[in-house]
C-alpha cells in the first residue's frame, strides 16, 4: 500500500519535533525544524544505510513514439505506482511515469513537434510542466491545469527552443514537492542540427547524470514527510540517487565523455567537481551550448538547474577511479558517483574552441524593470510564516505581472531574510517559466562563468540581489515564475506573469 510510508513519516517527523522540543518560544523553536528533521533522518536507524559505489550505472530508457507523422512524434505515458528495488533487497513503491524512476526519456528535435499524452493511473491529481521548455499555457502544466485521477491530458510541445537539456515533472498546486519526491521527473532532450554537427561525445558517450536525494525507510518506502508544517522547510534525503541508482559505479572508457548533469532533487544544492582535482570543461548551461567551452573547478547546481561538462578520461591508467564529487556534501553526501576506467577506446569527439552561436540581450533594449522579493512573511498561524513574493502567498487568480509580447525585461530577484534565526535564511532557486533568461550580474558582480549561458532557473543566494534579461513570448497567456525549491514552491512561493 503506497500509503503506509506516508503514515511512518508523520510519525518520524512528530518523534523529530519533539526530540527537537518546542518549549523555547515557537519561532525560534521552529527555526531549528527543519534542518533537525533533516539531519535526524540519517542518524536514525530507521532510515536504511545505503552502501556506495556498489550498484551499476545506468541511464534512463529513451521512449519510443507510440507514433509519427510528417511533423509529430506522439508519445503515451501513464503515471502509475510501482514497486522498484532501488536499494538492494528493498521494494520501494514509486509514482513514475510508466512506472519508472526517473521517467523514461523523450528525446526531441527542434522544430518538430511532441505530443504526450499522459494518463493519470495515480490516486491523486497531477499536472505535467516541461521544465526550460517554451510552450502554451495549455501545455506548461499551470499548477491547477490538473489531471484528476482516471483522466487524460495531451500536451503539445513545439520545440521552438534550440538544443538543451529540459526535464518534465510533476507541477500540481500544493503537491509538486511529494510527487516529485515520488519519482514523477524525467528528462526531455531536445537535440538540433547545430549540435548534431559538433565532434562532441556522441551515443553511449553522451550520458545525462540526474542527480536526486532520498532517504529510504528501513521498509525501502522514501521517508517522505507528510505535507506537514515540516515542509516549509526542506525535502532532502541521506542517499544521492544518480539516474535513480544510489551512488552508482559507472565502467567508464579511458576516453571523452559528454555528462549532463540535472539536479533534479527538491531541495539540495550541489557544488559539484572531480576528484581527481581537474577542471571540468562545460559546454552547456539550462538553455543549451555556450557560444564557447569555459573551463571550471566546479558548479554549484541548485534544484532544477542543469550543466553539460565533458570529462576527458584519456588520461587515465586502467584501474584509476575518479569520483564525481559535492562540495556542499557532508559524510555519505560528499560524493555522487564513481568513474572506474576499466578500458581502452579510440578517441573520435573533440570539444571545439566555438559551439553554439549565442544571442546576448542588451540591458539597454530593456523595456522595463520588475522587481521580485523572495522571503518569508510572519502569519498569526503555526508554522509562524510562509513563503512569499512582493509579499504574496500565490494565488492563481491574482496577476502579478503583465508584460507585453516580445519585449524585453530586466527582473530583479532580490533574497531577503526574516530575522528569525536559520529558517529566514535559505536561497531560492527561482525559475522563470516560458522564458530562457541571462544573468546580468549578481550584487552587481558579474554572474560566474558556469551561470554565462542561458538559463530558465537561477540560485539566489541568502542576501543576495540577482538581476536577469529575457525577451517575452513567443506565446500569449498566463504563467507562473517561483522558488523552484519544492517546499517553498508549494508553500507558496509562487507568482503569475501574463505575456499579452
Ligand atoms: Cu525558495
Amino acid at each position: 500500500m503506497i500509503q503506509k510510508p506516508r503514515a511512518d513519516a508523520r510519525r518520524i517527523t512528530r518523534r523529530g519535533i519533539l526530540r527537537l522540543g518546542l518549549g523555547a518560544g515557537a519561532a525560534l523553536a521552529f527555526a531549528g525544524i527543519g534542518e533537525g528533521i533533516a539531519a535526524s533522518f540519517g542518524a536514525r536507524d530507521r532510515i536504511a544505510g545505503v552502501r556506495r559505489f556498489q550498484l551499476p550505472f545506468v541511464t534512463p530508457e529513451v521512449l519510443a513514439p507510440t507514433s509519427a507523422d510528417a511533423t509529430t512524434d506522439y508519445y503515451d505515458i501513464t503515471q502509475m505506482a510501482a514497486p522498484l528495488e532501488l536499494v538492494p533487497g528493498l521494494r520501494t513503491w514509486v509514482w513514475g511515469y510508466n512506472g519508472t524512476f526517473p521517467g523514461p526519456t523523450i528525446r526531441a528535435r527542434t522544430n518538430r513537434r511532441v505530443v504526450v499524452r499522459h494518463v493519470n493511473a495515480l490516486p491523486e491529481a497531477v499536472s505535467v510542466h516541461l521544465h526550460g521548455g517554451v510552450q502554451p499555457p495549455e501545455s506548461d502544466g499551470y499548477p491547477t491545469d490538473l489531471i484528476p485521477p482516471r483522466g487524460t491530458k495531451e500536451y503539445v510541445y513545439p520545440n521552438v527552443h534550440r538544443a538543451a537539456t529540459l526535464f518534465y515533472h510533476d507541477h500540481a498546486m500544493d503537491m509538486t514537492g511529494p510527487h516529485i519526491y515520488k519519482g514523477l521527473s524525467g528528462l526531455y532532450l531536445l537535440q538540433d542540427e547545430v549540435e548534431d554537427r559538433l565532434p562532441l561525445p556522441k551515443g553511449e558517450f553522451d550520458v545525462p547524470i540526474v542527480i536526486q536525494d532520498r532517504s529510504f525507510l528501513t521498509d525501502g518506502s522514501f521517508a517522505l514527510r507528510a505535507n506537514n508544517p515540516g515542509d516549509v522547510f526542506a525535502e532532502t534525503g541521506s542517499t544521492i540517487l544518480v539516474n535513480g541508482v544510489p551512488w552508482p559505479r559507472f565502467q567508464v572508457a579511458a576516453k571523452r565523455y559528454r555528462l549532463r548533469l540535472v539536479n533534479a532533487s527538491n531541495t539540495s544544492s550541489y557544488r559539484i567537481a572531480l576528484s581527481s582535482r581537474e577542471p571540468l570543461v562545460q559546454i552547456a548551461t539550462d538553455g543549451g551550448l555556450l557560444d564557447r567551452p569555459v573551463r571550471v573547478d566546479s558548479i554549484v547546481l541548485g534544484p532544477a538547474e542543469r550543466a553539460e561538462v565533458v570529462v576527458d578520461f584519456g588520461g587515465q591508467a586502467l584501474g584509476a577511479t575518479v569520483d564525481l564529487e559535492d562540495r556542499l556534501g557532508t559524510g555519505d553526501r560528499d560524493r555522487l558517483l564513481r568513474f572506474e576506467v576499466v578500458r581502452r577506446a579510440e578517441e573520435d569527439s573533440q570539444v571545439p574552441s566555438v559551439l553554439a552561436p549565442t544571442e546576448r540581450l542588451a540591458e539597454s533594449a530593456a523595456g522595463a524593470t520588475r522587481s521580485w522579493l523572495f522571503r518569508p512573511t510572519p502569519r498569526p498561524t503555526f508554522p509562524p510564516f510562509t513563503w512569499t513574493i512582493n509579499g504574496r502567498s500565490f494565488d492563481p487568480s491574482v496577476l502579478d505581472a503583465e508584460v507585453p509580447m516580445d519585449s524585453v525585461e530586466i527582473w530583479r530577484f532580490e533574497n531577503r531574510t526574516l530575522g528569525i534565526g536559520p529558517v529566514a535564511a535559505q536561497e531560492h532557486p527561482v525559475h522563470v517559466h516560458l522564458v530562457n533568461f541571462l544573468v546580468l550580474d549578481r550584487d552587481g558582480r558579474p554572474p560566474a562563468p558556469y551561470e554565462s549561458g542561458w538559463k530558465d532557473t537561477v540560485l539566489v543566494g541568502v542576501g543576495e540581489t540577482v538581476r536577469v534579461i529575457a525577451r517575452f513570448g513567443p506565446f500569449p497567456g498566463k504563467f507562473v515564475m517561483h522558488c523552484h525549491n519544492l517546499a517553498h514552491e508549494d508553500h507558496s512561493m509562487m507568482a503569475n506573469f501574463t505575456v499579452v
